[in-house]
């Protein structure tokens, strides 16, 4: 089922999540949740405490045409990145309509357990490479926002504390 994504100022979105010890019916049904909101919002990737779940888990899936290729990565660890730099114009869906370019390595090597309970490993490249980092942040409670100076993070923030209010005030959140 579709869930509600929490929008920034959040505490939730701020706190570091808990490592998830097995797959249980619980993850695999968060999974899939997390899929179907993903897909639904658009997006290409999302974290569990975007959703309001304090656990590891991410899901992705950065194909633009073609067939897509969903992951669900359990406890994902960064064990290498490039010294080389790509940066890229971020958003995130917990903070609707805001872009800022951020610098990231280009690659990175990430381990993580997957939904079968197996241990992964693979380095992603690309757009791959920036959504991974930008999703294990969100499980260590770190914005992309959290990148630029306070000036503009700030801003951010204001403009998104108004626009809850104003969800607020039309009840659609
Ligand atoms: O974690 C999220 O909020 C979903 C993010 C993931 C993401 C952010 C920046 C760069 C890559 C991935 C996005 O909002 S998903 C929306 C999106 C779609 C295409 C390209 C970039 C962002
Ligand atoms: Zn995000």
């Amino acid at each position: 089922m579709i869930r509600d994504i929490l929008i920034h100022p959040d505490p939730r979105l701020k706190k570091p999540c808990e490592p998830i010890a097995a797959v249980t019916a619980e993850i695999l049904t968060l999974a899939s949740d997390m899929l179907e909101t993903m897909y639904e919002a658009p997006g290409i990737g999302l974290a569990a405490p975007q959703v309001g779940v304090m656990k590891r888990l991410i899901v992705m899936d950065c194909i633009k045409d073609g067939p897509p290729e969903p992951m669900a990565l359990l406890n994902p660890q960064v064990t290498w990145a490039s010294e080389d730099l790509a940066s890229y114009e971020e958003g995130c869906l917990s903070i609707p309509d805001q872009y800022a370019e951020i610098k990231r390595p280009s690659s990175v090597k990430v381990t993580w357990m997957d939904l079968t309970g197996a241990l992964q490993e693979r380095i992603f490249e690309g757009l791959w490479a920036t959504c991974v980092q930008h999703e294990i942040d969100h499980l260590d409670g770190k914005l992309f926002i959290d990148y630029l100076g306070p000036l503009k993070r700030q801003m951010i923030t204001r403009k998104m504390e108004k626009l809850k209010r104003e969800l607020a005030r039309s009840g659609s959140n």
